[in-house]
């Protein structure tokens, strides 16, 4: 946003209220250049909004203790400890420093420039944004031993700041409810989605007591659904967290946390027996999915000082291959946080780091703690010495495996896979793939689909639990080079950078399909596992669906409707009355080629779900937890999660 140009209208007033509205109404007519977007992912965005400023207050020391609720109309208020915004006369504006806060779009920040303001949403929009994307916001200051109140419909406000009493609290309260004509998709806020956010910031920002209440829901015990974060040792537990259902390799975590170079870094990390890499990267409290200078600036800290060990130590002596980058990083978990105040933010969704100076600040801190580290716990240092040596071997073997894979992909003329029943289109943008589980749904789905633009892939049984598997396994597994070669997707070669290449992609729809039971679910979780490590830019880039076949039936005489639910059901035969026959689908294979492309495959009645990662780091967590080795959490959350689970009970 531009700045109002204050040299024309200095002194009026009037004026410049109109820039303020205009900033507001801007906001609203282009919702998603502020918050990202209008769907579940925005509206979850606003409650980030509002607690960003809770947490500033925090980071500058004056506030311990945030609160969110969501009420039981999925309105939130959010409530904190801190100063309190202003509600002094705004000179310049002749209103309330408050009004000013919540109705000016960019004010947050002209009150304290100097101050350590480093937090800040995905876009930093500020509170203004949120009121002005709100049907209603009132905003409750307790402040000065008094407390001020003013509400606002669609970012206008109601009335001046009026004072309604006294207090001995400090702190600030907003509760809003979304504009339900910007947010047309969904008004329903998921405690889960803000439950990871909360824990992941509490985890971020140690110290802070971060709540959570759902008024939605009550316990046996009559109290509210709940929880409460709060981290006195911050990324250490972070890592003990992500890690939970690993195995480690080392009996501490190794952190590090301290200022280089003017820059505030928090590092910690721990090796696990598994073969993934997972790094999770943090500027200013925000994830940082594309990585940037931070990250390269934690690689190069880590080869660096592990090499230089390993050489030091003689433990490489007589290697007969190279180490790669990639090796030292083998079961390697990791989060690095960094607060920038100028952060420049770069890449196709503005999640890569590109301020320069970041790198030195961050590789110089890994150095640091990794030195002594090894020094001081020899023992661990030979075994992470060793699990690197392995990885490389494996790497060497897994070379040789892309390569077959990465061949086959590049001479795909007539080398598709024999079981892909491909589609005639040739434009990707048109085309569909199903992923199908077992040969005898495939063969229905292959009669069923309209063969213009819908391709078939079917897998057999259980598809490779790549969460185990070493990765030359992975890129040996049949199916899964059948899923490499019909997707027409390769991977990178370069150091550094596996990422995919999708503009050989063939279908730009691709579903996984499977049955509407606990096995299905099983079997999608497999699969979505594999993507999630393998093809992430898939998922990211909005690719990945999962079907939604029907679990019932209900006939009477002529007439017929598919339920995807009990309610559904129970609903459809109060409809139909006395007499209503029930089909349970226990699978694909039970229905035929015409009810198949009827209820799950015709674009013009099906639902698709999209697969998004709305937390990346949870997501991680939550992927090794369920295809680890762990049963008692697996199964926890499976018992919390899954919607098949009342049905073959
Ligand atoms: C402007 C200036 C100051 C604090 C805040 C805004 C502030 C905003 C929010 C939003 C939610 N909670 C908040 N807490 C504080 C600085 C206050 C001062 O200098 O006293």
């Amino acid at each position: 946003m531009s700045e109002p140009k204050e040299e024309f209208n200095k002194h009026n007033y009037s004026a410049d209220s109109i820039q303020a509205l205009e900033g507001m109404e801007h906001v609203r007519m282009r919702p998603s250049m502020y918050i990202g977007d209008v769907g579940a992912r925005g509206l979850h965005h606003l409650v980030y909004e509002v607690v960003d400023n809770s947490i500033d207050e925090a980071l500058a020391g004056h506030c311990n203790n945030i609160t969110v609720i969501i009420n039981e109309d999925n309105s939130i208020t959010t409530e904190d400890d801190g100063r309190g915004i202003p509600v002094d006369l705004h000179k310049k504006e002749g209103v309330s420093a408050l009004e000013v806060v919540m109705t000016k779009i960019g004010a947050g920040g002209k009150f304290d420039k100097d101050s350590y303001k480093v937090s800040g949403g995905l876009h930093g929009v500020g509170v203004s944004c949120v009121n002005a994307l709100s049907a209603h916001l009132k905003a409750t200051v307790y402040r000065n031993g008094n407390v001020y109140e003013q509400e606002y419909e669609r970012g206008k406000a109601m009335y001046p700041v009026k004072q309604i009493g006294d207090t001995d609290k400090r702190g600030t309260t907003v509760t809003f409810r979304p504009d339900p004509t910007i947010f047309t998709q969904t008004l329903e806020y998921s405690y889960d989605t803000l439950a990871s956010r909360l824990r992941e910031l509490a985890f971020l920002n140690k110290g802070i007591t971060v709540h959570l209440v759902d008024k939605r829901n009550k316990k046996e015990d009559g109290e509210f659904e709940g929880e409460t974060f709060h981290s006195t040792e911050g990324l250490k537990e972070f890592i003990q967290y992500l890690d939970a259902t690993r195995e480690p390799l080392m009996k501490d975590v190794i952190a590090f946390e301290g200022e280089k170079n003017g820059v505030p870094v928090e590092v910690a990390m721990i090796y696990n027996t598994s073969y993934a890499e997972n790094l999770h990267s943090y500027v200013n409290n925000i994830n940082t999915h594309e990585g940037g200078t931070h990250l390269s600036g934690f690689r190069r800290g880590l080869t660096h000082t592990l090499k230089k060990y390993a050489d030091e130590s003689g433990l490489l002596k007589n290697l007969k291959f190279d180490i790669a980058g990639d090796d030292f990083r083998e079961g390697l978990t990791a989060i690095i946080s960094v607060k920038v105040q100028e952060p420049q933010f770069e890449g196709q969704t503005k999640t890569k780091l590109g301020n320069r100076e970041v790198s030195a600040s961050v590789s110089q801190a890994v150095s640091e703690m990794l030195t002594d580290y090894l020094e001081e716990h020899p023992d661990d240092a030979k075994i992470i010495v060793q699990k690197v040596i392995l990885a490389a071997q494996a790497r060497h073997a897994a070379q040789k495996a892309r390569d077959m894979v990465q061949r086959k992909t590049v001479m795909s003329i007539g080398g598709l896979p024999g079981k892909l029943s491909d589609c005639s289109e040739q434009d990707p943008a048109k085309c569909e793939v199903f992923l199908v589980e077992g040969d005898s749904a495939g063969g229905t789905a292959k009669q069923g689909r309209d063969r213009a633009f819908q391709a078939i892939l079917p897998l057999r049984g259980k598809i490779l639990n790549v969460e185990k598997a070493m990765t030359h396994k992975v890129f040996e597994n049949e199916e899964i080079k059948n899923i490499f070669t019909a997707l027409g997707v390769t991977i990178g070669t370069e150091e550094d950078s596996k990422a995919l290449n999708l503009s050989k992609l063939r279908y730009h729809k691709v579903v996984i399909m499977c049955d509407a039971d606990i096995d299905g679910s099983h079997i999608a979780t497999l699969i979505l596992t594999f993507f999630f490590r393998y093809m992430k830019e898939l998922i990211e880039n909005g690719h990945i669906y999962i079907a939604t076949p029907p679990l019932y039936l209900v006939k009477r005489g002529a007439k017929k409707q598919y339920a995807w639910s009990d309610q559904e059901r129970d609903d459809i035969v109060a409809e139909f009355g006395d007499g209503s026959k029930i089909q349970r689908y226990k699978g694909l294979g039970e229905m035929n080629a015409e009810q198949l492309w009827d209820t799950t495959m015709n674009p013009e009645f099906r639902t698709m779900r999209l697969v998004q990662i709305d937390n990346g780091t949870e997501a991680d967590r939550i992927f090794s937890m369920l295809m680890g080795d762990e049963v008692p959490p697996r199964r926890e959350f499976i018992e919390k999660n899954a919607v098949y689970a009342n049905i073959d009970a």
